[in-house]
């Protein structure tokens, strides 16, 4: 395949625009500029969109000279840096982000007003990329927003989609998903590099041949598709540095057949181009549930199998020792997606550049690193050896040889021990052959780590106890992280500043700083005005529901929010549970309405399309929520609002506004969690299972400022043990069974009994999450809240306790954990 030729040694092309931070008339000037000569349009003739446009391109122009100058020092320096692979990146809104970095926000606003334009209107414009399902997308942004800021060099590497999330709405209270046609203006982010497009190949056959009397195997592909890659800047927070993320899209190695044109078969001559652009054409809109879809391993692939070769090829300077390779670059695995660039890292090695396979293997085991985020049987993905072997038959051989030698070194570590063999296979023999990506990822990787300490414990003890055992120093754990720029500084600009009047700057890039708020909790004046920046969030996001969803969010409630994908594991329904409760009982004349602390519960969730069960349960909060906002008996104390398609933008809205933080998942289920570290940070206190970064939390925040309830992991398993039956909770808890009767009773389903009937039996005969055994807990804790709650300055106080103890929880101590247990990658100098 034809390698692109490498830039020579030209001298570095200065952008025309001096680095930041610069005049409000220069702003100005480069922004008419861009309005002029890319957008084409004056001034006074331009759309917002054309405003937008011209803005980011001007953001841009001020970044350029930098990323110019690090894609330099890296060719030139060659430092070890981290190459990401990550099938996914939920980026969020890109504009303010970047001015942020940039230190443009003042002068962009003022430059804005200047021309007589709302930069509000501007950023609102802004659609966000939603190449992301959900946590583990978003971490990969958080981490290369830390790496870039923390001065590492980096490559994100993944899958420019087409259309990313689906977007979601609601008809008759059901979700219904419309594609996400992110691109439809264009994207002002982006650099493609159609000129460097790899080629990647697929299908075909594999045979031998006799190389100077050693037999080998080569690859005889038969299809082949183009991948294009398209840059994005990723600026450092006020260090000058910029980093990249290289998004690969599909497209067709010869897009038109004339032939087929001019004869009149016009679908004909264009189905090669339709095919190969199914590629990268939707994000698979799933999250802990893999679909064993072809399409989503050629996806797969084709991302891996460009970023290696790109890597390879262009990275690396013409010539490099590749003996040297683990001094320059750690491939770091984000779950299982990218595993298939195992065997192709091999495949390069052994079959293109003629290494002898055990110097191959050696340097596999020292470049490539695997981050697990799971710990459901059914999320760690297989591939059946069918579907592999057709799509990629050297590398299913490939695997084979690994899987082979790995067993040997069992056998000889463990003896004859045939169902440890078995157990420890990266085949798997039932319920048909196929390979389990995650032991191949634990077999090839340097290291292995979990993302939390509970997960990464569990991951060591239950998911892989053999692999632990056989490779005692792989396993290690990195605790997830937020970015405080995202989510602190954009998020929630006003606790900011007042962290800022209290701390002075420098804690945004070193979060541990936030314990200096510690003092601040005891001074009642702060608290003060820490409930002002709550008080004044919640008006902030009162209106952005108004706007968007005629949603009211009524002053003095306390607002408890639920936003997560939508899964039973996390348990959206003992939430609901809740609700129904305290409606029931009010309803029921049992307690009076002037009794209820006066609450607005938010949700936000998407259900993969296929998870019916998922979108059940969907139906029923939105149906619940139609009945308790209309029924007079409550008088308007409780409140259920569900926007739909809850993403990135909405979330830097709610977040900053809440008061209790829902992390109720059953103990071992979530792996980590990222939502509670980012509620946890803007001053919401978390009513949570002692469950993934749940445990972390509240360990550093302490018992007294956290609400803690339900099983741990241990009385989990020894309640399956014993012989878990939900029926027995239903009929000895009044409560319980008073609302689960009015959910079946059809009251909120227009008297039909039959809508959510599959949910109601679920939970009493089966209940795999164990909801009706953590129900009375939970109500409990709920309890506890209320009576908090009425003492808002002890709440306030409990809040701010919250934000000064969750330094922790930054990304960038994450990437230094990544760095001093996996990478060993320093920053770059200067
Ligand atoms: O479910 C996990 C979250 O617990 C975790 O915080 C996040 C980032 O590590 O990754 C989520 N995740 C896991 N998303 N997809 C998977 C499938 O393995």
């Amino acid at each position: 395949t034809p390698t692109q030729p490498r830039a020579a040694t030209h001298p570095l092309a200065i952008a025309p625009v001096p680095s930041p931070p610069s005049s409000v008339d220069g702003f100005v000037k480069q922004f008419l500029l861009n309005l002029n000569f890319d957008r084409g349009v004056a001034l006074s003739e331009s759309s917002v969109t054309d405003q937008y446009f011209a803005l980011a391109y001007t953001v841009r122009d001020y970044l350029m000279a930098r990323w110019l100058e690090d894609q330099k020092r890296q060719r030139d320096t060659q430092a070890k840096g981290v190459c990401y692979l990550s099938a996914e990146y939920l980026l969020g809104r890109q504009l303010d982000n970047n001015l942020l970095a940039s230190r443009l926000t003042d002068v962009a606003s003022e430059a804005m007003a200047q021309c007589g334009i709302d930069i509000e209107a501007l950023r609102a414009e802004e659609v966000e990329p939603g190449l992301g399902n959900g946590g583990l997308g978003r971490l990969a942004a958080c981490f290369i927003d830390s790496l870039a800021t923390m001065s590492v060099p980096n490559i994100g590497y993944g899958i420019r989609y087409e259309y990313g999330i689906f977007r979601q709405t609601f008809v008759d209270g059901q979700q219904v998903e419309q594609p996400d046609a992110w691109l439809t203006y264009g994207n002002p982010w982006e650099f493609p590099h159609p000129e460097a497009a790899q080629t990647i190949w697929f299908g075909g056959y594999t045979e031998t041949y006799d190389d100077g009397g050693v037999t080998r195997s080569r690859w005889i592909p038969g299809w082949s598709v183009v991948a294009v890659p398209y840059n994005y800047m990723v600026p450092g927070y006020h260090n000058g540095r910029v980093n990249t993320l290289r998004l690969w899209s599909a497209g067709a190695t010869s897009s038109f057949d004339l032939r087929e044109f001019n004869s009149g078969d016009y679908q004909e001559a264009v189905r090669a181009q339709v095919f190969a652009e199914n590629i990268s054409k939707v994000l698979y809109p799933e999250d802990s549930t893999p679909q064993g879809k072809e399409l989503r391993l050629q996806q797969q692939y084709f991302f891996c199998a460009a970023s290696i070769r790109d890597f390879l090829d262009n990275v690396l300077p013409e010539g490099f020792d590749l003996e040297r390779l683990p001094e320059r670059v750690i491939f770091q695995l984000n779950d299982t997606h990218p595993v298939i660039a195992v065997p192709e890292f091999m495949r390069i090695l052994v079959d293109e550049r003629g290494m002898e396979w055990d110097a191959a293997w050696a340097l596999t085991q020292q470049c490539f690193a695997y981050t697990c985020h799971t710990l459901l049987p059914e999320a760690l993905e297989v591939w059946s050896v069918d579907l592999l072997g057709r799509l990629l038959p050297r590398h299913l051989e490939i695997i084979y040889r690994i899987n082979e030698e790995f067993l040997l070194e069992v056998r000889e570590k463990f003896g004859d021990d045939e169902m440890r063999i078995r157990n420890m296979s990266i085949i798997s023999e039932f319920p048909q052959r196929s390979v389990r990506m995650a032991y191949l990822a634990t077999v090839a990787g340097a290291k292995v780590n979990g993302v939390a300490e509970l997960h990464s414990q569990l991951l060591r003890d239950k998911v892989l106890p053999d692999f632990s055992e056989f490779y005692p120093d792989k396993f290690t754990n990195v605790t997830n992280g937020v970015t405080p720029r995202r989510f602190i500084r954009l998020a929630n600009p006003a606790l900011a500043d007042l962290i800022t009047e209290a701390l002075g700057a420098g804690w945004t890039v070193d979060l541990e700083r936030l314990r200096g708020l510690e003092a601040h909790a005891e001074d009642p004046e702060f608290r003060a005005r820490f409930a002002e920046v709550k008080a004044a969030n919640k008006r902030r996001l009162s209106e952005v529901l108004w706007h968007r969803d005629r949603f009211e969010v009524s002053d003095g409630h306390l607002l408890d929010v639920m936003v997560k994908r939508l899964h039973e594991y996390k348990r959206q329904m003992l939430k609901l549970l809740h609700i129904v409760t305290l409606y029931e009982r009010v309803a029921s004349g049992r307690v009076a309405a002037s009794d209820l602390t006066p609450r607005t519960f938010i949700f936000g969730a998407k259900a993969a399309p296929g998870y019916d069960m998922a979108k059940r349960i969907i139906h029923l909060i939105n149906s619940v929520g139609s009945v308790v906002n209309a029924d007079p008996v409550l008088e308007g104390r409780l409140k259920v609002l569900f926007p739909p398609n809850y993403n990135v933008t909405l979330a830097e809205r709610v977040i900053p506004a809440a008061d209790l933080s829902e992390q109720i998942s059953l103990a071992g289920k979530e792996a980590s969690g990222t939502g509670n570290m980012k509620f946890a940070l803007n001053g919401a206190l978390t009513i949570g299972t002692d469950d993934g970064a749940n445990v972390e939390i509240r360990e550093l925040v302490g018992d007294d400022n956290f609400f803690l309830f339900g099983q741990t992991e241990p009385e989990v398993e020894a309640l399956w043990a014993r012989g878990y039956r939900p029926a027995e909770f239903y009929r000895e808890n009044d409560d319980l069974r008073r609302a689960m009767d009015l959910i079946a009773s059809g009251a909120f389903s227009g008297g039909d009994r039959s809508v959510f009937e599959p949910i109601m039996s679920n939970l009493l005969y089966d209940d795999r999450f164990m909801v009706l055994a953590d129900y009375a807990s939970y109500i409990d804790a709920q309890e506890r809240v209320d009576a908090a709650y009425q003492d808002q300055d002890a709440w306030t106080r409990s809040a701010i306790l919250n934000v000064a103890r969750c330094g922790f929880f930054s990304s960038d101590r994450s990437m230094r954990d990544y760095i001093d247990r996996i990478w060993h990658t320093p920053p770059a100098p200067a």
